[in-house]
């Protein structure tokens, strides 16, 4: 458990191990599913270079037709689902003279399947694009594949045969897992469809990211992020309300940290727990959203008493970041998150990260009666906030600003609102102008926009979030979502932060809030 490498000069990991046995002991049961494709696709690229569903012919569980040299099948499994592929490849003709050689892709999107996966050139390692080429010696055989895909759609293209002999594929399908159970999740009444279909999708792709923890994505990364940790439990708390899964998950972050007790960005989960080598300011930040929304939604006092301190923690090293005129020091690289915009300057809304989180904790040490805490944290909220309205805010603009060329972001004017720096009114001021004035750096998640949408909400703007529920969301419905996205920018639908589409994730725990939001404030 605790030999660890990392390229990170004197890294180290620091491993509570009563934390660790305690989330060991809430791991949950995963739930199986079988489930077979229905149809058979076929695809091309439109004028805009989408790639799209041009022909469909049912496929009800029987056999395809024969398959040589160079010819593919493309079968829809109906919807997203994670999990594990068997089907079973005979040989028509005279006796197999040679191997039959396979290549098998499964896209969450269409683009997964009609882009060739030798054109990617992108910074993330290739090896997320799930594809592989299998060999078959004999035959008939039945392929299980190893690996857990998260996916919709599964072609398989016929490298080779022999001219002797054709193949035929049947027994296809998807042992499906996910620790979460469908039927604990009320189904909506007295909304309008557009809505419950929103909502529909926002629960499927909470549903799909639970396994044994809270995954960001089940195709890429397949690990427990805490800015997504935060989303996806809030969303839990409405819908699956798994607390013992949270409560897991919590324990894993506060039970390996990193140097000094810093929580670190994200935990790999297999071989075994570890925390990785990433630390991004806002995301430690986020453990202490984690266990005050934890507490809000259970009130269980056990364990807020007991990761306190860890939480605490993560306060007294962002303190620690504040620079001499009270505003959080700017860095260079990639020291916080806040959205994937490529221009965006992370210093104003980390300061609103700051000032939002510890106000979480001040309300934590109240409840704990913690009065030499609760002075500390009122000093540093006093300070932080006071200079980001001599230091960042430009009364000119009626913006907030960041970073030394003043960058006026919508992630900004977004954390100090939900920072509450301002009264209400001016809030809600503040909100309007930003639609109004609509400044250049805007947001390309959906993670960004979740917070847009609460600030909205807790500023008397409900009709305003949700026509963004509506139009951001809906939207990707329309574009052919049957879960939401990581990246969704409506303005270029090829967005990505990593050189690709083909390598984006198209089941994203940080975009299944819409069921948080509908099931809280709006039904
Ligand atoms: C993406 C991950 C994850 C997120 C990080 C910061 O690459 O998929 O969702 O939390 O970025």
């Amino acid at each position: 458990m605790d030999e660890y490498t990392s390229s990170i000069e004197n890294f180290k990991m620091e491993v509570n191990r009563n934390f660790v046995e305690k989330a060991m002991e809430l791991e949950p049961l995963i739930l199986k599913s079988k489930v077979i494709p229905n149809q058979i696709v076929r695809l091309e690229k439109d004028v805009d270079a989408n790639w799209k569903v041009i022909e469909k012919e049912n496929f009800l569980g029987n056999e395809t037709r024969k398959l040589g040299k160079g010819e593919a099948v493309c079968f829809d499994f109906k919807s997203h689902i994670v999990g594990y592929v068997t089907f079973r490849v005979k040989a028509v003709g005279s006796p197999p003279d040679a191997p039959a050689y396979l290549r098998v892709k499964l896209g969450e999107a269409l683009c997964e399947i009609g882009e060739e996966s030798n054109t990617y050139k992108g910074w993330l390692s290739s090896s997320w694009i799930q594809e592989e080429f299998i060999h078959i010696d004999v035959l008939p055989a039945v392929i299980r594949m190893p690996r857990r895909y998260a996916f919709r759609y599964m072609e398989i293209k016929v490298l080779d045969t022999s001219p002797k002999y054709k193949v035929v594929f049947e027994e296809i399908s998807c042992t499906a897992v996910s620790s979460a159970d469908m039927n604990k999740v009320k189904t909506l009444g007295g909304v309008d469809q557009n809505l419950a279909k929103i909502d529909e999708v926002a629960v499927k792709t909470l549903h799909d990211c639970m396994q044994s923890v809270f995954e960001d994505g089940p195709k890429r990364d397949r690990r427990l992020w805490i800015g997504d940790l935060r989303l996806q439990a809030l969303a839990n708390y409405y819908t699956f309300k798994n607390y013992d899964l949270v409560k897991r998950c919590l324990y894993l972050f506060a039970g390996l940290t990193q140097n000094e007790g810093r929580v670190g960005a994200c935990l790999f989960i297999e071989p075994r727990m570890i925390v990785d080598d990433t630390a991004l300011l806002d995301y430690s930040l986020f453990f202490i959203s984690c266990l005050y929304d934890y507490y809000e939604a259970t009130g269980d006092e056990e364990v807020l008493k007991e990761l306190w301190p860890v939480a605490y923690k993560q306060a007294e090293l962002a303190m620690q970041e504040i620079g001499e005129e009270g505003i959080i020091k700017d860095r260079e690289g990639f020291w916080a998150f806040i959205d994937w915009h490529k221009d965006l300057n992370k210093q104003g809304a980390v300061q609103g990260v700051l000032i939002y989180t510890l106000k979480q904790a001040k309300k934590m040490a109240e409840v704990l009666n913690l009065s030499k805490e609760i002075e500390i944290l009122n000093q540093y909220i006093q300070r932080s906030t006071i200079a980001a309205l001599e230091k960042l805010w430009d009364e000119k603009e009626g913006f907030f600003t960041s970073g030394k060329h003043g960058q006026v972001s919508w992630a900004t004017q977004i954390w100090m609102v939900l920072a509450d720096v301002f009264t209400k009114e001016k809030n809600e001021a503040l909100l309007d102008r930003l639609f109004e004035k609509n400044p250049q750096v805007n947001m390309v998640t959906p993670y960004m926009n979740h917070y847009l949408v609460e600030a909205l909400i807790l500023n008397n703007r409900k009709d305003k979030a949700l026509e963004i529920i509506k139009n951001y969301w809906g939207q990707m419905i329309q574009d052919g979502a049957d879960c939401f996205w990581e990246l969704y920018n409506p303005e270029n639908k090829k967005e990505s932060p990593y050189g690709s589409n083909i390598i984006n994730s198209y089941c994203h725990a940080w975009s299944c809030t819409p069921t948080y939001f509908i099931r809280k404030y709006l039904v």
